[in-house]
């Protein structure tokens, strides 16, 4: 089930419960800002999913709240990921879902970083 992204924080969502430690998780990155895994269930060769260490429900309530420090270090985190992985040079896509119309289903923001394969066009 998609959520609804303008509800408040669930401290006890999977993501958080990966950010504690609570949850074992195939980390490829960590940092202050930023912690990346892989997907569970992958949807390309690469399928990393970087998530801000605070608690943010959605890329929304990330932009409104976060500080300039903790954007600069996530977005910085995204792309240092994806140099350290090689996908520059082949290309790679990058996708946040916001609440329901996008399907989002886990209220932690998570940026998803797809690659390792011609991803074809946009589905919206
Ligand atoms: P979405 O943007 O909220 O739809 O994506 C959630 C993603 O989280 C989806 O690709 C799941 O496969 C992934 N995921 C995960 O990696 N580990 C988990 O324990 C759970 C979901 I639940």
């Amino acid at each position: 089930m998609p959520i609804d992204a303008t509800l408040p924080y669930d401290s006890d969502n999977i993501f958080a419960r990966i950010l504690r430690g609570e949850i074992p998780a195939r980390k490829v990155y960590e940092d202050e800002h930023a912690l990346a895994f892989h997907d569970i269930n992958p949807a390309a060769p690469v399928h990393i999913l970087v998530i801000p260490k605070g608690a943010y429900v959605s890329w929304d309530d990330f932009s409104a709240r976060a500080t300039d420090d903790e954007i600069a270090g996530f977005i910085r985190a995204v792309g240092h990921i994806a140099r350290e992985h090689d996908l520059v040079a082949p290309g790679y896509r990058l996708l946040a879902n916001v609440g329901g119309h996008a399907g989002q289903e886990v209220p932690h923001l998570h940026v998803h970083l797809f690659g390792g394969r011609p991803l074809g066009p946009m589905l919206a």
